[in-house]
């Protein structure tokens, strides 16, 4: 295979949608622009019931993944439109994709992936074994998988190719891709939006560890909240009962699915390189449980 061709990850061909021409897709959602209509020129993103364990999309799908997570995001925006503007439009969108996507307002994207964190774990607590700070902020000794930081740091990266992992930045490599004062900002909405979904969340039992965010630019310079946002697939949730630093962490919606394919039954060698195995109905059915309890436990809404 050629250096630019990439990877096949095996995600399958987003859906074509009449009145809409795919411009992209990520693991598990889809974006197009939008080509008759009221909303001609902006896009769809779309939301798929596809689910990734180990950096690999699995070929069983979740009921009602897509669904569930537009539903928290929209809830988020709401929540936090006090804070910062949305790019959300609309949500009524064609038949073959209601309820789980929305009409968004076209932005100039920052390049930038804005990710705070509230307790270290993943590719923060592996920067931190390695030196000792995270992003080049200085951490304090002895923190543990699962520590609770001093206090919420932004952690910014830069977005890798499909299939790659995003790679942790200085906040001086923002100000220089960006400029001092768009970087001042992103760091300022990103804290706070946290800062808001952390007291949220932990009023109603869980964690909010980390959770990365993604803002672009209107044609009048304001700075809007984009993508998707406080969902288990742009954040990490833990129930605050189990909490326990020094080990990972149970994750909300994903732990049934990793148990499984590291167990004797699934019959997968997560070092063999293979892709994993298609999900027991069993599995899909608990993982869809444990979507849709995330969902009404934050909300407080019934799905
Ligand atoms: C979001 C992404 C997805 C794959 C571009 N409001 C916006 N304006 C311009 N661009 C974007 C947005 Cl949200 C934008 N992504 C991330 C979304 C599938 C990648 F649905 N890329």
């Amino acid at each position: 295979m050629s250096d630019a061709e990439p990877a096949d990850l095996g995600i399958p061909q987003a859906p074509v949608i009449e009145g809409a021409r795919h411009v992209h897709s990520g693991k598990v959602r889809d974006l197009y622009a939008l080509a008759s209509g009221p909303w001609t020129g902006q896009l769809l993103m779309v939301a798929s019931d596809r689910i990734s364990a180990f950096d690999y999309v699995l070929d069983t799908t979740i009921p009602d993944k897509g669904e569930i997570l537009t539903r928290m995001s929209l809830w988020w925006f709401d929540r936090l439109a006090a804070l910062v503007p949305h790019h959300i439009l609309s949500t009524e969108v064609p038949d073959a994709v209601r309820g789980r996507a929305v009409v968004v307002e076209r932005l100039a994207m920052f390049p930038v992936e804005c990710v705070a964190r509230g307790y270290l774990t993943g590719s923060g607590l592996l920067d931190y074994r390695a030196g000792g700070e995270v992003c080049g902020i200085p951490l304090p000794g002895g923190l543990e998988d699962g520590s609770r930081l001093p206090e919420p740091i932004f952690t910014p990266a830069t977005k890798a190719e499909l299939g790659d992992h995003d790679e942790n930045v200085s906040y001086d490599a923002v100000v220089r891709a960006i400029g001092a004062g768009p970087a001042a900002e992103l760091r300022g909405l990103t804290l706070a939006v946290y800062a808001r979904a952390e007291e949220a969340a932990r009023e109603r039992g869980i964690i909010l560890a980390d959770t990365k965010l993604e803002f672009g630019s209107r044609p009048d310079g304001t700075t809007v909240l984009a993508d998707e946002v406080l969902t288990p697939d742009s954040s990490r949730f833990w129930p605050a009962a189990e909490w326990q630093p020094g080990r990972a962490q149970p994750s909300y919606d994903k732990q049934i699915v990793r148990n499984w394919l590291l167990s004797p039954e699934s019959g997968w060698d997560k070092a063999s390189g293979e892709a994993p195995p298609p999900l027991p109905a069993e599995v899909v059915e608990r993982t869809r449980s444990r979507y849709v309890e995330a969902y009404e436990l934050l909300t407080g809404e019934r799905f």
